[in-house]
């Protein structure tokens, strides 16, 4: 081993923490093996060999939204064909079939509509409890919270204290795109800012909920705006305590307005989560989205560091629309399995990461 590589090595074992500087010449090495031993070591001193997964249900009900992002393939304008708002009972309907197939988790995110108030989240929150009250949701990222204190004048701290009141369990990592301001402006200029989606975070966490934090990555930035990304996270981490699990989500490129020629490969994929979990020593969970990444490269991951496969997600519409050609969803029994394949020990968890069972 090379002796940068063996330097990394002897600190992951000390447990002491990189630097910026050693994160980006991870990004510049080639020996994507060795990065990944070392990944795999990290997760394995952190989570043994379990690999954690849900049976949940993603929820997204609207398309409509104000923030225009230019990577977005999901959202639309309100007079668009394809502009989509469910109403109550069509939620609650989802919910239901969610229950019925023993989702423990429903993700439910949407647009930033102009015109629904905040009282139809409220009434969306206490409703889905009522009829479902086993079941825990994972709602609004801090860029949805914002919106939200927005139109209804109440504080960031106000809104999130009425959504926790009726239910809301923990928050999900979405928005967070890239920090760095000279693509963050490029990529979603009405979006808010780095540092608005950290402070909106950090109240998230001090309100006593948990939540995730992701990274857009393999458009425009460069590897210096991926440690910048990951620099950020370490740091409110250490403050906080808040996340549970940092997810990097590899860019889609269809019906973008960003115009690459493609998206990150196996060995960018690869790669950018072993250097999370080797760079991110403050978070448990490194999460393989696989709709994004694609089942394959996903699995692959368990041994670059990854210890969470997400879930069954069953209805997905943001990747999807951006062209990704996983499946709409996948069985309990097909996560087991790929976990299984790749020598790990399945464990389903709850939104929490409470153990449900271990198989
Ligand atoms: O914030 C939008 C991203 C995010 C594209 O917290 C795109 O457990 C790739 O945050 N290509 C929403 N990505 C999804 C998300 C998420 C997903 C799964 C689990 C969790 C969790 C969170 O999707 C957006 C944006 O960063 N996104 N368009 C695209 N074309």
């Amino acid at each position: 081993m090379n002796p940068f590589l063996a330097t990394i090595r002897a600190k992951i074992e000390q447990e002491q923490r990189i630097t910026d500087a050693e994160a980006l010449q991870l990004f510049e090495a080639d020996d994507l093996l060795a990065i990944g031993e070392l990944a795999d070591l990290a997760n394995r001193k952190k989570n043994g060999a379990r690999v954690f997964f849900n049976v949940n249900r993603h929820i997204n009900y609207t398309n409509v939204c104000v923030n225009h992002c230019r990577f977005c393939a999901f959202c639309k304008e309100g007079n668009e064909p394809d502009a989509y708002t469910y109403n109550l009972s069509q939620v609650l309907e989802k919910a239901a079939e969610a229950t019925a197939a023993g989702a423990t988790e429903l993700h439910m995110v949407g647009g930033l509509h102009p015109e629904l108030p905040f009282e139809f989240y409220l009434r969306l929150m206490a409703t889905i409890k009522a009829n479902n009250p086993a079941i825990k949701i994972k709602a609004f990222t801090a860029v949805e919270i914002d919106y939200f204190s927005r139109i209804s004048e109440l504080t960031v701290e106000e809104v999130i204290s009425e959504l926790k009141r009726l239910g809301l369990d923990s928050t999900p990592g979405g928005g967070a795109e890239i920090f760095a301001p000279e693509i963050r402006q490029q990529i979603c200029p009405e979006k808010i800012s780095a540092a608005r989606w950290l402070e909106v975070t950090e109240k998230i966490h001090a309100a006593g909920l948990k939540s995730n934090a992701t990274m857009l990555f393999g458009h425009i930035e460069n590897y210096i705006h991926r440690v910048d990304h990951l620099s950020k996270l370490r740091e409110l981490q250490d403050r906080s305590g808040g996340f549970q699990a940092f997810i990097p989500l590899a860019f889609q490129t269809e019906n973008s307005n960003i115009k690459v020629a493609h998206g990150p490969d196996g060995i960018d994929c690869l790669k950018t989560l072993a250097i999370s979990r080797i760079y991110l020593d403050n978070f448990q969970h490194i999460k393989a989205y696989w709709v994004m990444l694609g089942l394959k490269i996903s699995q692959v991951a368990l041994h670059f560091g990854v210890n969470d496969l997400d879930g069954t997600v069953v209805e997905e519409k943001i990747g999807h629309n951006a062209g990704a050609d996983s499946p709409q969803a996948l069985d309990k029994e097909e996560i087991i399995r790929q976990i299984r394949s790749a020598g790990r020990t399945p464990v389903e968890r709850d939104t929490l990461y409470q153990d449900l069972h271990v198989y």
